[in-house]
């Protein structure tokens, strides 16, 4: 890539943060998604980092400030903004009593890339800067694992299990639409018996941004949107949650960042002098070990909490165990070539698979952050040519278009989704610094 190249996406990627800027945070996109979503944020720091250190701190304040009592941070921190397709009526966080006070947020997570954030930062700090920034954020992420490992383990196996796809933040993955099969709401399937599911295109407000068959399916939406609905009558509690026999998904995706998240924690307290709780100490050495168990024939798959069934529908979330450190297990020869990397990798859900539509949201297209962790991924388990070559691949397929894009086809490498992507540009930042 020449130098002259580099440049252009360090201005694109930059104009687009500017124009994204809510002021303390920055929102994913212009129209689509106008408030602040947690995992975006931390991808956002991880570029701005390179920017302006001060803004990329700032981002993730923000997101502490969002933070609900009992540790949980919310997937997203409403803005004023009106625009969005499931907004805070929809959540009711006020009716919680560990809502934020006079912040309006949803009231489910999304992945945990909250810890990677604070030591990305913290990396280009001088040490003495890093350990103020260290003791600021450690109580905001050490609550937090707190909440995940206490609210969400159920079963007390040191695997999360999750209660919407929207918290594994690959919405319309297959394997968790496998799982939402016999939800999905009895009017619904009516028209999809009836062939007329695309009436309900009319109802959606997101696809006057982006057309409809770049978004999740009709069936698919509405069927989220019934989950969240129900979830909201069971005040996202994982006991009742249960009781009701609503999905819980020990999901590979989420729970392999925990992981990694887990080992920040670990460091973070480490540099501070501090010891982290016996408890959940105790949890991540279960964490880890329970990880294995998603293992089977060359793949980790997430899994059904009830009955320990391994979900067997292929899903990046495969890629992701090496970002956690598990260098075997996954077969790593499988990230090349098709059907992960036909012209472009890796696919968010091979071509393969029969839900495989390659400018499809999560069943296909090619995205900035699972391509980011899984090069950070390949680096871990010293596979450094491989991680150069996923790292120039995915510059070039997005300096081949002009501008930021949500996600890529890994047919051509066409663009999809909504334009101005803040993700896209802060991790196109990164990858081009830290190349
Ligand atoms: C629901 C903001 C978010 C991302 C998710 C992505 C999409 C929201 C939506 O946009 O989800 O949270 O409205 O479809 O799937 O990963 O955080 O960019």
């Amino acid at each position: 890539m020449t130098s002259a190249t580099k440049k252009k996406l360090i201005q694109t990627a930059t104009n687009v943060l500017q124009a994204n800027d809510l002021g303390s945070s920055t929102k994913p996109s212009p129209n689509l998604y106008p408030h602040q979503w947690f995992w975006d944020s931390c991808f956002i720091a991880i570029g701005l980092r390179w920017l302006d250190i001060e803004r990329a701190k700032t981002e993730l304040r923000s997101l502490v400030k969002g933070q609900w009592k009992n540790g949980m941070f919310p997937h997203i921190i409403f803005s004023e903004s009106d625009e969005y397709h499931f907004g805070p009526k929809k959540w009711r966080s006020h009716s919680y009593p560990d809502s934020p006070d006079n912040i309006e947020t949803s009231t489910m997570t999304q992945p945990p890339v909250f810890g990677e954030a604070i030591v990305r930062v913290g990396e280009l700090l001088s040490e003495k800067d890093r350990l103020a920034w260290y003791e600021e954020m450690y109580q905001p992420l050490l609550n937090y694992h707190q909440w995940l490992y206490t609210q969400r383990d159920p079963y007390n196996r040191g695997l999360i299990s999750l209660l919407h796809p929207w918290e594994s933040g690959l919405d319309n993955t297959p394997p968790w639409m496998r799982v939402l099969t016999n939800y999905t709401p009895k009017r619904v399937k009516a028209l999809e018996l009836l062939h007329i599911e695309y009436m309900l295109n009319y109802l959606r407000k997101d696809t006057k941004h982006v057309s409809a068959d770049e978004r999740p399916s009709p069936s698919d939406l509405f069927t989220l949107y019934h989950l969240a609905d129900d979830l909201r009558r069971l005040k996202y509690d994982v006991q009742t949650v249960i009781k009701s026999r609503l999905p819980l998904v020990e999901d590979v995706f989420f729970n392999a960042l925990a992981l990694r998240s887990n080992q920040h924690l670990s460091n973070i307290a480490k540099n501070l002098g501090r010891t982290l709780p016996v408890d959940l100490q105790r949890k991540f050495v279960l964490a880890q070990h329970s990880f294995e168990h998603l293992k089977d024939s060359g793949n980790f798959w997430s899994r059904n909490a009830y009955n320990g069934k391994l979900i067997k529908e292929p899903s990046v979330g495969t890629f992701l165990s090496l970002y956690a450190g598990f260098g075997s297990g996954v077969d790593i020869a499988l990230i090349k070539g098709s059907p992960w990397w036909p012209v472009y990798g890796v696919a968010t859900t091979p071509m393969t698979s029969a839900f495989f539509k390659p400018r499809n949201y999560w069943q296909g297209p090619v995205w900035l952050s699972t391509n980011w962790l899984i090069i950070d991924g390949l680096k871990r388990v010293q596979k450094h040519r491989l991680a150069r070559e996923l790292q120039q691949s995915t510059l070039d397929m997005v300096a081949a278009q002009n501008g930021m894009f949500e996600y890529y086809s890994p047919l051509d490498g066409s663009p999809a989704g909504t334009p101005s992507f803040s993700w896209t540009s802060a991790l196109v930042i990164d990858l081009l610094n830290s190349a």
